[in-house]
């Protein structure tokens, strides 16, 4: 540490630094602001009983039984189109819709009934092979060109199945042999480039979910690529690096703006808003991990394992002192170490999870 001095000559320096960086450190809140706020709303559509609505439920990291669930099974028989926002990022919207062409949605209106044009893209669910009418809405989909992938959903119940009946089973040939199959038939019907995915939506992070989430966030569109990535479960170790990644490209912004707001001559001004600004990112990142108390407290191992294991610490207490305005430099540390902190715990609670 330097002395007094070295300090009070740091801060001087910095806060001249950042009486240039004003004007592009309210932008860059700006940009960060519209992201923050930037909706994404995701179809997912497919004939009863397909599993859309446990798929809509997982996918929000949730199971069918939680509270704010989507009604499944035989209870989730309404017909209706129904939002169902991620508890932790509501600007992402999952939107349960019945498949094309039940008695309330006709085929030739459900693009109309339905408000189609509201959808960033659209996911198609099927439990076996693609109905007519799945077919029909993809080309439609198409037609207004706009995306849709097509999950095909209860891979699980395939594989057991498979495993059971077949001595030398070979999962990754089963798996490969459906999606052919899959794929062919759409091209059969006139489907171009067809995207199929293979997912249990019991067990998230097997089979093709982690690379349907990969495909999602990179075909979004740039300010809509973070909010669905940090909105997605952690299935991966890759998946939890790549948010550390989106998350890490932007702290020099949120330096950036926390240097400008020290620049202001304001006692105690840079001490509040610094305070806000760090427990806001922070907020952000926790989410972003699922390690929120409501997501960690779905892992029902971990409640006992945080007793049991010592050392085992999965939220970094918030032990940055702000007792003066922050500068670029510290801001960017601070947030590094949180960053850092939270990312491995990200990991290391994917790990317990999956044991
Ligand atoms: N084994 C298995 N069952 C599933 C899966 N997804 C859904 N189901 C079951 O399939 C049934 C219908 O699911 P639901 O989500 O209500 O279908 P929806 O009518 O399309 O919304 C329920 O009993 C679910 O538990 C899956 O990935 N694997
Ligand atoms: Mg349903």
């Amino acid at each position: 540490m330097g002395n007094v001095f070295d300090r009070k000559d740091r801060g001087i320096r910095e806060h001249r630094l950042s009486y240039g960086q004003g004007p592009a450190a309210l932008r860059n809140q700006e940009s960060l602001d519209k992201e923050k706020n930037c909706p994404l709303h995701i179809a997912v559509t497919g004939e009863h009983g397909s599993g859309k609505s446990t798929f809509v439920n997982a996918i929000r990291g949730l199971d069918n039984t939680d509270e704010g669930a989507a009604p499944t099974g035989s209870v989730g028989t309404t017909e209706d189109v129904r939002p169902y926002p991620h508890p932790n990022h509501p600007n992402v919207t999952f939107w349960d819709l019945p498949g094309i062409g039940t008695s309330k949605y006709p085929s030739a209106e459900f693009v109309e009934l339905v408000r189609f044009e509201r959808f960033d893209f659209f996911i198609i669910v099927s439990a076996d092979r693609l109905r007519e009418n799945d077919v029909k809405l993809a080309k439609e989909i198409q037609r207004m060109g706009k995306k849709f992938y097509f999950v095909r959903s209860k891979i699980d119940n395939n594989i057991r199945d498979k495993e059971s009946r077949q001595r030398e089973f070979d999962a990754e040939r089963t798996l490969m042999l459906i999606r052919e199959n899959c794929i062919q038939g759409l091209q059969e019907q006139g489907v171009r480039s067809p995207q199929i995915f293979l997912v249990s939506s019991f067990e998230l992070h097997l089979y093709d979910f982690p690379l349907l989430a990969d495909t999602l966030e990179r075909e979004l569109p740039d300010l809509r690529r973070d909010a669905f990535l940090f909105s997605m479960p952690n299935n991966s170790l890759e998946m939890i690096d790549r948010k550390k990644t989106a998350f890490h490209s932007k702290i020099k912004y949120f330096a950036a703006l926390s240097a400008a707001v020290a620049a202001v001559p304001l006692p105690g001004f840079s001490v509040v808003v610094d305070f806000i600004l760090l427990a806001a990112v922070v907020s952000q990142y926790v989410s972003g991990f699922g390690l929120n108390t409501s997501s960690l407290n779905k892992i029902a191992s971990l409640a006992t394992l945080m007793k049991k294991e010592e050392g085992y610490r999965f939220i970094p207490v918030f032990v940055i002192p702000v007792t003066m305005g922050l500068s670029f430099l510290t801001t960017h540390r601070a947030l590094n170490i949180c960053l850092n902190a939270l990312a491995s715990d990200a990991g290391r609670v994917f790990r317990k999870a999956l044991s």
